[in-house]
């Protein structure tokens, strides 16, 4: 993917696999119109856990983005999103200005509570052996994504629905649709129903629109709606959640 950048002259490369948190990242690159390089990663062979690729991140998780003005390959979806918001000067407010601790607030919270235990739900036999002891910390941490959902809901509600960060579109904004897609379609048997929050509802459906999300869907064979009642990719599930 060849696209030329106003603000990045060096190259930025993407590793990711279709519909794996990479669609954040992929989501912003779009929107920023930011040149980059992606690399697929076959997760059904467990590429990313093989030494060249945990040289890149210890963890064997994907995203990583190389960025060739960094001293070193960058992991952590939500830190890669606000590096290139920050280089690009969109999608975040500066850091002195007075809606950069909302940003900071709302991103960490999505990456670290709402993601985090969307990962417990998809990963549930990391944690509890068994498919009962599956079913319940399934069940129950699926609860609290919903409650995670409707304080999002609430936040999107108070500054007028449009955008998480009143006003402001931001890099949260891609990272809670990207959560919202994935909590509706995994794991099978387990897909949420987001209708109550409706806020949430009507910014998935503004945001499916733009031409960012429905260009990165495509380079991810993500076909049909990509925010609101997804459709499950076709695609080996393996390489989803292997
Ligand atoms: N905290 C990490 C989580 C990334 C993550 O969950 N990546 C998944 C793909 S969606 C992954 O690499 N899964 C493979 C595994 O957990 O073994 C981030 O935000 O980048």
């Amino acid at each position: 993917m060849e696209r030329r950048s106003p603000v990045m002259s060096k190259p930025l490369k993407l590793f990711y696999s279709p519909d794996s948190a990479n669609l954040v990242v992929r989501f912003v690159l779009e929107e920023l119109e930011l040149a980059y390089e992606d690399v697929l990663l076959d997760r059904s062979s467990r590429e990313h856990m093989k030494p060249e690729y945990r040289a890149l991140n210890p963890q064997g998780l994907i995203p990583v983005l190389v960025d060739a003005e960094q001293d070193a390959p960058m992991f952590e979806t939500g830190a890669i999103i606000l590096h290139l918001a920050d280089r690009a000067g969109r999608l975040a407010p500066a850091p002195n200005s007075p809606s950069r601790g909302s940003l900071l607030k709302w991103l960490f919270y999505i990456s670290n509570t709402l993601h985090a235990d969307l990962r417990v739900a998809f990963y549930v036999h990391r944690y509890v052996e068994g498919e009962k002891d599956a079913d319940t910390l399934r069940k129950s941490v699926l609860r609290r994504v919903q409650s995670h959902f409707a304080l999002l809901d609430a936040e999107l509600a108070k500054g007028g629905g449009k955008y998480l960060i009143a006003e402001t579109f931001t890099v949260a904004d891609f990272y809670l649709a990207a959560c919202a897609r994935w909590a509706q379609l995994y794991p099978t048997g387990y897909e949420q129903d987001l209708s109550q929050h409706r806020h949430l509802v009507a910014f998935l459906k503004a945001l499916q629109e733009r031409a960012s999300v429905r260009h990165s869907a495509e380079r991810e064979s993500i076909k049909g709606n990509v925010l609101l009642h997804p459709k499950m990719p076709e695609t080996d599930l393996a390489a989803v959640l292997g």
